[in-house]
């Protein structure tokens, strides 16, 4: 189904830490910068956080904002030509903002390149 309670949307179904590069925002190209980001992904969006020992006390302190995605309508693909590194994904929100994804150990990767893409998949498209 379509509907997504919003109870369902707060809901964290994966967290942890992967290598980060924004390429574009809003279709406009950045200059890449890796940098490690703690990621929490819900139904309906990624949030990424500053790379802390302590992300839950990043997220408290006031007016702190993780940078937000929305997943509605994204493009999750594997990549071998954006970065010289190895287990790359890209997102692609409607909005033209590109992120780059990265761990080197695999089994990590794979995992969130499927809880990602079953996310996106389960949403509408627009
Ligand atoms: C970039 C930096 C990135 C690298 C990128 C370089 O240089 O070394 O790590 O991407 O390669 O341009 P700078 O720090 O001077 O901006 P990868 O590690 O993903 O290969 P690119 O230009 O081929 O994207």
């Amino acid at each position: 189904t379509d509907i997504i309670s919003s109870q369902e949307q707060t809901v964290v179904e994966k967290e942890g830490y992967l290598l980060k590069a924004k390429i574009a925002d809003g279709g406009k190209k950045l200059r890449k910068n890796w940098s490690t980001s703690w990621i929490v992904l819900t139904a309906q969006k990624i949030e990424f956080y500053k790379e802390s020992k302590q992300p839950a006390l990043v997220s408290l302190k006031p007016g702190y904002k993780p940078e937000c995605v929305d997943l509605c309508g994204a493009c999750i693909e594997w990549t071998t030509e954006k970065s010289s590194r190895k287990n790359v994904f890209q997102i692609t929100t409607v909005s033209g903002n590109e992120f780059l994804l990265q761990s080197d150990i695999d089994f990590i990767i794979l995992d969130w390149f499927h809880a990602i893409k079953n996310a996106i998949d389960r949403l509408p498209k627009e």
